[in-house]
């Protein structure tokens, strides 16, 4: 039933759950529930249920593709099923979205192995908002026995650098958060920055919490490597047909709650960092140069084009 997704959406719109890996998890098992509870009698009925629970979660946040992505390939496997028994469709839809899930965890087990190589020793990292994937690295790479430490943006407006700073300390990585605009200031401290993506467009330029692009502008002038770290399947197809990714505006009141009545707040959730900024993008398939995601993701996840 489509209302079982409905509190999954809510979550994912209001930030209570978080990050691009996350929604796309938190997604496919909102789809998985749904199945499990269906009122469908037939196929037609069932994917019309699948259907509805993906409008919801696609709304939900618009700038996340691995969540679309994921939604996708996994309806894509009951739709060209010849099975029709409601039941079998719903045992397909859950061994695919956990298939799917298998893969997602070994795409980041590579991204986590690949990218633990750059750490050099006694290294300072810069981190921007809170990326699952990018601490996941910095965890295990701190599991090795790597010493480093870690500089994290508090991230307004809704402060995700403190999930971040919260996590790394749990882990005993020593840390400092610093306001966003102290980035510049501070970047002369740093020797690598590592971000996480919500979308990366076939030209290769990556999407990310808003401030992303100023990082990376500020990290480009004082000539300090800037990776990007995602798995591929953050790329969104549709930018190859011409379609920009779509932005999300947040509410004003995220900025500040009793604002003024007549003051105008813009609050864009996330920014495009142009591939010229990015020394590389840390993915599964090791550290690639920004302008060749399209053809990684063709030779790789072909079905994403359908
Ligand atoms: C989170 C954010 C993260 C990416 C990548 O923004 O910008 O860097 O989603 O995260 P928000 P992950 O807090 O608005 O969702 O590596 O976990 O997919």
């Amino acid at each position: 039933m489509v209302e079982n997704v409905r509190p999954i959406a809510k979550k994912i719109s209001e930030l209570k759950i978080q990050g691009a890996r996350n929604i796309a998890i938190a997604a496919i098992e909102a789809i998985v529930e749904l199945s499990k509870v269906t009122k469908a009698k037939t196929k037609k009925e069932f994917l019309i249920e699948l259907s509805e629970g993906k409008k919801l979660l696609f709304n939900s946040r618009e700038t996340e593709p691995l969540m679309r992505n994921a939604i996708r390939w996994i309806i894509n496997q009951i739709e060209k099923t010849g099975k029709k028994e409601v039941l079998k469709l719903s045992q397909i839809l859950k061994s695919s979205a956990d298939e799917f899930l298998k893969k997602l965890e070994e795409s980041q087990e590579k991204i986590v192995n690949i990218g633990k190589k750059r750490i050099r020793k006694n290294s300072i990292i810069l981190t921007h908002c809170h990326s699952s994937t990018v601490t996941k690295l910095l965890i295990d790479a701190n599991k090795d026995g790597k010493n480093f430490e870690v500089f994290c943006t508090e991230t307004r407006p809704v402060f995700q650098g403190r999930i971040t700073a919260q996590e790394l300390i749990t882990n005993g990585i020593k840390t400092t958060l610093i306001v966003d605009s102290a980035a510049r200031s501070i970047i002369k401290e740093i020797d690598l920055v590592l971000v996480g993506a919500d979308a990366i467009t076939s030209e290769g330029n990556v999407i990310n919490k808003i401030g992303t692009s100023t990082i990376a502008l500020v990290a480009k002038e004082a000539r300090k490597p800037f990776y990007v770290v995602s798995e591929l399947l953050k790329f969104d197809p549709a930018t190859v047909c011409g379609d920009y990714e779509k932005i999300e505006e947040r509410d004003p009141s995220e900025i500040w709650k009793d604002a003024p009545g007549n003051l105008i707040i813009k609050n864009p959730a996330f920014d495009v960092t142009r591939r010229d900024f990015i020394h590389g993008i840390i993915c599964e398939q090791g550290i690639i140069p920004p302008h060749s995601i399209f053809e990684l993701v063709r030779r790789n996840y072909k079905w994403i084009f359908k």
